[in-house]
């Protein structure tokens, strides 16, 4: 095999011209096998063999830089720098990452998983190498769906006035996720078909040039003096031309010579240049060709029929936003639903087809998304973000400043709340609870079950104000059936009433409250259980009444433990004196990698037994400290709780 020669950087260079087009289907072979058992970004790849093995050979590793947009289609640049093995493990926990780490190796440039960074990244590189007085070369590979995002424009902005040598290749798949939409698309779009029209003009002039010897220069002179609506497409890349940035292609991007004849050119130039290559998404593996979006990212499949390997058939969050939704929109027609280019993902597909007026995908632009409904809020209607935990990070001043100040009716449908797993750092859902708590004027809750979804959907339409409704990446809880008490603003749910601990959860850790609750009544504990619906505002009541009359309250989340809900509960009974035990399970002050969510959920502590066992070991301390302070005859006083029913009534006192 061609792969086995392939063991460092730069080996792929000594592969033989003629026999790279078998490489790349051995590669192609490779990938399909691989991700067909460890699920990953298998389309995307597909569509990039070519690319990446023309951009090997004409750079040189690490010395040159190739800055991987997104960084879900390095999987060939991973194998062509010796990372074969790596496959066995890709996605895992201590595995190899899916996305370019810098800690991995040294040819990965920058660690990645979100978008539209590229531009920027690479023009930092390039200046700083200019400035060291370095030569290498650096290349930003960013796809059409990428250069939706706002970002890259910022970059490019600023990338056009470069006077030394910076290349950008545009990947045109024509794909984002599912299709790519918007103006950029539809001008690539123009430019491949320009191409077209260029072929079938030089051809027809060839052919009057032949048959009418007398005439046909004129008339091929008139089809020259084709009027500016043409130029551009006549002219491909007029639009970054324009800008004062060099515009080659399209080139074709399943063939090497070319994209190495245009990379060497580009090489060559000294300003910014950006090389338009056009790619299938999944080529050489049909599913992926015929389901791009599928197969975007994929879990584990059958290599014949491209049907996943496992597949509960039970509903998840999304699937249950999705369904509930439509509902909304045929109850209220000021109902308008956006995506920022995951329709997909987010469960909107049938929305979108159901109403395909009140459906808008933004492309990957999540910070415009958020303005622009606050603009559509502003204007009347009821629009509902529905946009990954993760990625609406980008949008947290237009959050604040666009919807949160002008207290502004906009729900926040956040899908991927939480651990989310093999995508990693860039991926988990951990920081929304913080960042929005924060803010004024916004309402956060978190559905316990399906039907908690639901009904929290319903609720938030009828209010007046920004409004977060958080679900985790998982099959929906289906327990609890019975507990559905009506929606309450601000009220928690008591589900089960005990003495001892009170659980506080949050979300999806109200199953494993569940379980923490069996376990701790196995040890003889008599806990109650609270399903917190509501991270802001915290029911201040509830959390008097339980430090009151429990040991230790256990608020538990799956987000960090800075700025969380447990901080907040921690913050509000310290600031109004409730002498009261605190336990906060959360996730600690750090990046979450990849690897199953059932595993990392075990390494944070956050897993059933973890909990109980952490809530035991507190209640040892406890105990303990009691203990120690009644031998040293300093304090008779056996708790916190006890401690504030010995204190002086304030009233009195002052
Ligand atoms: C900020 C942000 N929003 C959304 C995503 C989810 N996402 C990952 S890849 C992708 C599509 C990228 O399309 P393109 O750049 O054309 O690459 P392709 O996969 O088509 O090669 C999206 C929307 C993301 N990674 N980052």
């Amino acid at each position: 095999m061609l792969l086995d020669r392939i063991e460092k950087p730069n080996d792929i260079k000594r592969i033989p011209k003629e026999d790279l087009p078998r490489l790349a289907s051995e590669i192609r072979e490779f990938l399909i096998e691989k991700v067909s058992m460890t699920g990953g970004h298998l389309g995307s790849n597909l569509g990039v063999v070519e690319l990446t093995i023309a951009l090997h050979r004409q750079l040189s590793l690490p010395t040159d830089k190739i800055v991987f947009d997104v960084g879900h289609q390095a999987y060939i640049h991973k194998l062509l720098t010796g990372r074969r093995e790596g496959f066995e493990t890709l996605r895992q926990y201590g595995g190899m990452s899916g996305f370019p780490k810098r800690g991995e190796s040294e040819c990965d440039v920058f660690d990645t998983g979100h978008s539209s960074t590229s531009v920027s990244v690479g023009l930092g590189l390039v200046k700083a190498r200019d400035l060291k007085n370095e030569k290498h070369t650096v290349v930003a590979v960013i796809g059409d769906g990428a250069l939706t995002g706002g970002l890259a424009y910022e970059g490019l902005n600023n990338a056009a006035k470069l006077k030394t040598n910076y290349i950008i290749i545009l990947n045109d798949n024509a794909m984002s996720i599912s299709e790519n939409v918007g103006g950029m698309s539809k001008y690539l779009q123009g430019i491949r078909t320009a191409v077209g029209y260029q072929n079938f003009k030089s051809n027809l002039e060839i052919f009057l040039k032949k048959s009418m010897p007398s005439k046909g220069e004129k008339v091929v002179d008139s089809l020259k003096r084709v009027k500016s609506s043409m130029k551009q497409l006549l002219v491909p890349g007029m639009l970054f031309e324009d800008m004062g940035i060099t515009y080659l292609g399209p080139v074709d991007g399943h063939d090497i010579g070319a994209m190495e004849r245009a990379i060497k050119e580009a090489k060559n130039i000294k300003h910014t240049v950006i090389i338009h290559v056009c790619t299938k998404k999944g080529k050489g593996y049909a599913p992926a060709e015929r389901h791009p979006a599928r197969f975007h990212g994929t879990g584990p499949f059958e290599i014949e029929t491209g049907l996943p390997k496992e597949n509960s058939g039970k509903a998840s969050y999304t699937d249950v936003f999705s369904t509930v939704m439509i509902k909304l929109a045929a109850r209220n027609d000021k109902v308008i639903a956006i995506t920022a280019a995951m329709p997909d993902g987010t469960g909107l597909k049938r929305f979108r087809n159901i109403y395909p007026d009140r459906f808008v995908d933004v492309g990957i632009a999540e910070g415009h998304a958020v303005t622009f409904a606050a603009g559509l809020a502003v204007g009347g209607l009821k629009p509902v973000v529905a946009v990954y935990s993760s990625f609406l990070q980008r949008s947290y001043d237009e959050i604040l400043h666009d919807v949160c100040i002008g207290n502004l009716p906009v729900i926040f449908a956040i899908d991927r709340a939480g651990i989310v797993g093999a995508d990693g750092e860039t991926h988990q859902g951990i920081f929304d609870l913080s960042y929005l708590s924060s803010m004024p004027n916004m309402t956060i809750m978190a559905p316990k079950n399906k039907w908690e979804l639901s009904d929290m959907m319903k609720y938030a339409v009828t209010m007046d104000s920004p409004v977060a409704v958080r679900y985790p990446r998982a099959t929906a809880y289906c327990g609890l059936e019975e507990h559905r008490e009506e929606i309450d603003y601000g009220r928690s749910e008591v589900i089960y009433e005990g003495r001892d601990i009170a659980l506080l959860a949050v979300g999806s850790m109200v199953e494993t409250a569940e379980q923490v609750y069996a376990l701790l009544k196995e040890k003889g504990y008599d806990c109650t259980l609270i399903n917190a619906r509501f991270v802001k505002p915290i029911d201040e009541d509830l959390i008097i009444r339980i430090s009151e009359s429990h040991r230790l309250i256990v608020t538990m989340e799956e987000n960090v433990l800075s700025g969380g809900y447990g901080e907040h509960v921690t913050e509000f009974t310290a600031v109004n004196d409730l002498l009261t035990e605190i336990l906060c399970v959360a996730i600690p002050d750090e990046f979450v990698p990849h690897g199953s969510p059932a595993i990392l959920r075990e390494k944070l502590g956050l897993d059933p037994e973890s909990v109980a066992g952490r809530i035991m070991n507190r209640l040892q301390l406890i105990e303990n400290a009691r203990d120690r302070r009644v031998l040293s005859g300093v304090e008779a006083v056996v708790s916190a709780r006890e401690l504030k029913d010995m204190a002086p009534d304030r009233d009195t006192d002052e």
